[in-house]
């Protein structure tokens, strides 16, 4: 029997003799989805001020709107939470994460936190000064946030390619050295307490960064003393990349490539809600004794004890069973696979999206759908909003409400992707709803040109995006 094929999306088309793949496992329990009426979408819609964070989930067919804790766990998963050991100190489950961890990611210290956002917390009030600079290769939301709180400026230093949705560099989350080079001239290697590398890059799509360039990266702030802290949330997924993309890499399992590439950090936040197929939790780890005694110290405060961090013992449980279960190359390549059998749909109709397709979701360019939209009138939120009314399929806006403004000037920033995410939990869904999902993104597609723009009518002060309120603009 011929190999299974999971090639990328660019060479996949060209292929005449692809055999079909499936996923390395079976479904054991399902749940029943609710189908809605355009009408009810329509004053969900209206309720939820045009916002997909804001329709209660029972409004809602196929759940795009985030991979983040909305996997499916496994059966061992499941019976791991029967060994959760609810200790208020010292639970088992926490001794078992942490050696997971270490043996998986190959950090020495372990600080559980409730989730992402928690551990970016810590290590900014930890590492960050007023004053400071941070680099980056593009922001993420909670994380530029807790850099901004804790009195850093943020820079984005990812290579240009990452801000182009037509390009088809293999490794657009890489850093760009001569960027980074340039920002240590300017400001000095003692105002940038770490740099903060993301794999793969959330915001840009997806995309993944290269072996060769984080050992670069590490090489030139090795040179300057700089830590380099990783967003480890997606590592595993960026794994995969490098085992099909990086020469010297081709074909390696993932468990050693994220081991190598993790070597050429200091630590790293994760949220466990990604890659760890979880629905739940999060870590700051790190080689550094004194950033983890700090980092220690602190959890106390905004999480829990520095042995579950606001997590259940049986949490930290299933998401140590999980990694373990995340670095399998089958499942990972049938996960990527099933992301890159959207994108495949979606290219035969020539529908604007990023390219080459990411790692855990379809990022379709707002831009190309509503060109006679400024950016000011949301197109992005105005597309995932025709989506769900379309057929009550539920994505995310990542483009100009998402970007938030600038502390200093109050203006919006203005990123040049202007994105919707379509984002695929991990083992939840089947092809068949991803052949629906691109069967709506083509209705979409199809009446764009009547589609206005909308106006904000509410704005919070932190992370706009969760609870902003939009109308339509009058056409
Ligand atoms: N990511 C996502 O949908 C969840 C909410 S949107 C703000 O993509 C990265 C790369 C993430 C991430 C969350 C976090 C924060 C950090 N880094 O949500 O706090 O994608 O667990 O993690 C979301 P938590």
């Amino acid at each position: 029997m011929k190999e299974h094929s999971f090639t990328s999306l660019h060479t996949m088309g060209q292929q005449q003799d692809r055999r079909s793949w499936a996923e390395p496992y079976k479904i054991k329990a399902v749940e029943p989805l609710h189908l809605t009426t355009r009408e009810q979408r329509g004053k969900a819609l209206a309720e939820a001020g045009y916002n997909t964070f804001l329709l209660p989930s029972r409004d809602v067919y196929i759940d795009l709107l985030t991979d983040s804790g909305t996997n499916a766990m496994s059966d061992r998963q499941w019976a791991g939470l029967m060994l959760g050991d609810e200790a208020y100190a010292g639970s088992e489950n926490f001794y078992h994460l942490e050696e997971t961890v270490r043996e998986c990611y190959g950090y020495e210290y372990l600080v559980p936190t409730h989730q992402g956002r928690g551990a970016e917390n810590i290590l900014s009030s930890v590492l960050i000064k007023p004053g400071d600079h941070v680099p980056g290769n593009m922001y993420f939301t909670t994380t530029r946030f807790h850099q901004e709180r804790n009195g850093a400026t943020f820079h984005d230093v990812i290579v240009d390619e990452a801000h182009d949705t037509s390009s088809l560099f293999e490794f657009k989350g890489n850093v760009d050295l001569d960027k980074l080079q340039r920002l240590i001239d300017e400001v000095g290697a003692d105002k940038i307490p770490y740099v903060c590398v993301a794999a793969t890059v959330n915001m840009a799509g997806g995309q993944p960064i290269s072996m060769a360039n984080l050992r670069a990266v590490r090489e030139l702030t090795a040179r300057h003393g700089i830590p380099i802290y990783l967003d480890a949330t997606r590592a595993m997924e960026n794994a995969l990349f490098i085992s099909e993309r990086e020469d010297g890499y081709l074909g390696k399992p993932i468990a050693e490539i994220l081991k190598e590439f993790c070597s050429y950090t200091d630590g790293a936040t994760m949220s466990g809600k990604k890659d760890p197929i979880v629905n739940i939790g999060g870590w700051l780890s790190t080689n550094d004794r004194e950033v983890f005694e700090e980092a220690r110290n602190l959890v106390v405060v905004y999480e829990g004890l520095h042995t579950y961090g606001g997590m259940a013992g049986r949490d930290m449980e299933a998401m140590a069973i999980g990694i373990r279960e995340a670095l399998n190359d089958d499942y990972m390549k049938s996960r990527v696979g099933q992301v890159r059998y959207l994108g495949l749909l979606l290219e035969q109709w020539d529908i604007p999206f990023v390219k080459p397709v990411g790692g855990h979701g379809i990022f379709l360019d707002a831009r190309g759908f509503y060109p006679h939209l400024d950016q000011e009138q949301f197109p992005a939120q105005m597309l995932a909003a025709q989506l769900y009314l379309d057929s009550g399929i539920r994505s995310m806006e990542r483009g100009i409400v998402s970007a938030g403004r600038d502390t200093v000037t109050g203006e919006h920033h203005h990123p040049k992707l202007e994105l919707v995410r379509l984002t695929i939990p991990r083992r939840v869904y089947t092809q068949a709803h991803m052949d629906v999902v691109a069967e709506s993104v083509k209705a979409c597609f199809d009446q764009r040109a009547s589609v206005p723009g909308l106006a904000m009518t509410y704005e919070p002060k932190y992370l706009r995006f969760f609870q902003a309120r939009f109308e339509p603009l009058p056409t």
